[in-house]
């Protein structure tokens, strides 16, 4: 008797157990319970699209009875959707069935966030939302951290992995409508007639909600795969071969959205290559897409070892050649002028270019922000950005995917919230960061208020508490060479270009620190708009975040806190240090509220974070220290390493591949 209570006690524990168990592969879409709802599709045109949104509420929904139905409505983009609630019914209407399941899904986000149901006009700001992924053909991701590329290249065409559907669910459900599958360091094999057919094959499972397919092209394909003698741009063979790879390309994949190209930069071949402009090349492959409608979105990604400010460079060369671009290219431009910093300020060229169509291009994989061991939500960065870019002068908006194999999408489950933000403020930009983290918690983990609020305030802080641990005030690339993992402000590889070594940046010496972009430096500066040019240029206006990024300052210098610069920064890299040991109590504080494998996972990797915190606090404030002279402020924490004993770290990591086993086993 007593055996058999034990053993039905075993058994009810591991089912408990089983049930409270979530390895986070649902995302934010975890609906449950019983639906119920009657839903109507009053519609004579039937797709797969709207049989999808009308699915969607058939499983989840648990209100009013919903009407489907595609009206043509003047007040609204394709996208866009209508909801009027009323008399005991729910009316949605669009004028495609992709508006259609962007309204499922809103409705179900409002149930599923307990917000209020009501009627309402939706329209996204823009009309491509697109994510890069940065996936390799051999299914390595560039600054991927959460396992192999979603890709399964060598099982497709023939094999369809469920997890396509999946991913393109999840977009769907954010709203967001394209993806390049492939890296932008592209390899030519991509357009091979052999991987087209594999490309088609995804692009079948991802139309019936709304995502178009986009390819990176390498600009010397007709090279690399037809032995063509040139890449000319203006070479007859050249444009001839494009318009046939194009359309061979749309013979497959009719709704084909277009190219990405990442030219003359880092080693990718261009039109430069050919003495010809970005113009020219962007322009030569929009005429090869135009009549199939297709875009190009031509990256202004670029930076040669020249002696000018790198900062500046990509304003430089596509500034000129503003006006020059057929109306189907837009360029599309990092946030910063350098490149996907944890803080930066944005770009000149935005604002700059006002006869060209542009995009941002934001980061979601954290690449510069501890890969996938630091909670860090990126949303504020974004909203930043959105502060001082008037969201309206953007054509379009792209995120770097940060989505792999992993069980759970993105590595660390937090993370999933940046891809979910991205998706939310592609549609919407002027949404809050709290909104959406907010959000994105209650269909994520719990709806909790004791859960919800302090984690949502977590949420909030986190990306400041990076920035405070990692390169305050302006500070910028002092990462670890190669992987950016950690932090090698000493960092010195004899032979590479002074524009990849962290002394470069932060230029510290016995006199100050920081980077003169103002006029007597760089000037820098002066690629921004007057009001702003003047704001930067000075230092006593100059936003402090960005002060070392436009100013070369003495150690004495006397901050708005009254404190030296010296002990500015120790007090800042101090202040990052700590939040993060309040992450990890405002975490541990929730243990009760969720299950045990997610809050296991994220206890975790906070543990990491904040070593890694201490770690970037102490290399930092040591190596620095060798050139201010001057004491750690007595009433910061004191480091616990030698800088000698920093400075010989070298993690097993390669450029483009971290295992977070080999992260955590690392060598400190
Ligand atoms: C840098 C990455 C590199 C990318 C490059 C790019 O370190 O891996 O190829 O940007 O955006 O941030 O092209």
């Amino acid at each position: 008797m007593k055996h058999r209570l034990y053993l039905l006690i075993c058994i009810t524990l591991s089912f408990i157990n089983q049930m409270a168990a979530e390895n986070g592969s649902r995302l934010w879409l975890r609906q449950s319970g019983e639906a119920g709802a009657s839903v109507e599709v009053s519609s004579r045109r039937a797709s797969a699209t709207l049989n999808l949104a009308a699915e969607e509420l058939r499983q989840a929904w648990k209100g009013n009875p919903v009407t489907l139905s595609i009206e043509r409505d003047k007040a609204l983009a394709a996208d866009g959707f209508k909801i009027v609630c009323g008399e005991g019914r729910v009316r949605v209407s669009s004028p495609t069935g992709t508006g259609l399941l962007y309204a499922a899904y809103h409705l179900l986000r409002l149930q599923e966030s307990e917000q209020v149901i009501a009627s309402t006009t939706e329209n996204p700001a823009y009309t491509l939302r697109i994510l890069n992924h940065w996936d390799n053909i051999d299914r390595t991701v560039e600054r991927g951290y959460a396992g192999q590329s979603l890709w399964d290249w060598e099982r497709l065409p023939h094999n369809l992995s469920e997890r396509y559907k999946e991913y393109a669910r999840a977009n769907a459900s954010v709203g967001i409508n394209g993806t390049v599958l492939n890296n932008v360091n592209a390899s030519p094999v991509i357009l091979s007639a052999e991987y087209l057919n594999k490309v088609k094959a995804l692009a079948d499972v991802f139309r019936p909600y709304g995502i178009r397919v986009y390819l990176s092209v390498n600009f010397a394909s007709p090279m690399a795969l037809d032995s063509l003698p040139t890449a000319d741009p203006l070479d007859k063979r050249v444009v001839g071969w494009w318009k046939k790879k194009v359309r061979e390309i749309y013979s497959l994949i009719p709704d084909f959205g277009g190219f990405l190209v990442k030219a003359n930069s880092e080693g990718q071949p261009g039109p430069c290559d050919f003495g010809r402009t970005h113009a020219e090349g962007a322009n030569m492959l929009a005429d090869a897409l135009k009549s199939h409608k297709g875009i190009v979105m031509w990256r202004a990604f670029v930076y040669s070892p020249s002696d000018a400010d790198r900062a500046k460079q990509a304003y430089l060369e596509f500034k000129p050649l503003d006006g020059r671009f057929r109306p189907n290219v837009i360029v599309q431009v990092k946030n910063g002028p350098v490149d996907f910093q944890p803080r930066e300020p944005y770009s000149p060229l935005f604002g700059a270019m006002r006869h060209t169509s542009l995009m941002v291009e934001f980061q979601i994989t954290q690449e510069y922000l501890g890969h996938s061991n630091h909670l860090v939500y990126l949303a504020p960065m974004w909203k930043e950005f959105f502060g001082l870019v008037p969201p309206s002068t953007l054509k379009a908006v792209a995120g770097v995917s940060n989505i792999g194999s992993d069980a759970n999408w993105c590595g660390h489950p937090f993370a999933q919230a940046n891809w979910y933000a991205f998706g939310r403020l592609a549609w919407n930009p002027s949404l809050s960061s709290e909104a959406i983290a907010d959000e994105w918690l209650r269909q994520t983990f719990s709806k909790e208020k004791e859960f919800v609020e302090p984690i949502g305030r977590l949420m909030a802080e986190s990306h400041e508490a990076a920035v405070d641990y990692m390169m305050p005030l302006g500070l910028h690339h002092i990462f670890a060479w190669g992987h950016h993992y950690g932090p090698e402000p000493w960092c010195n590889v004899p032979g590479a270009r002074p524009d990849w070594m962290p002394s470069y940046y932060h230029r510290a010496e016995e006199s100050g620190i920081g980077f003169d972009r103002s006029h007597t430096g760089s000037r820098a500066t002066a690629q921004y708009p007057d009001s702003l040019c003047r704001l930067y240029d000075n230092p006593s206006t100059c936003p402090e975040q960005y002060l070392l990024w436009f100013h070369h300052l003495s150690w004495s210098h006397r901050m708005k806190s009254g404190r030296t610069l010296w002990d500015e920064l120790c007090h800042r890299y101090d202040s990052g240090v700590q939040q993060v040991r309040e992450f990890q109590k405002t975490w541990d504080r929730v243990e009760s509220l969720i299950d045990a494998e997610r809050f296991r996972d994220v206890q975790s990797r906070l543990k990491t974070q904040l070593r890694d915190a201490i770690w970037w606090k102490d290399a930092c404030l040591l190596y620095f220290q060798e050139f201010s002279k001057l004491a750690i402020p007595y009433n910061i924490e004191r480091p616990i390493h030698e800088l000698e004993e920093l400075k010989k770290i070298v993690l097993p990591i390669s450029n483009f591949e971290c295992p977070d086993s080999r992260l955590l086993n690392r060598n400190r």
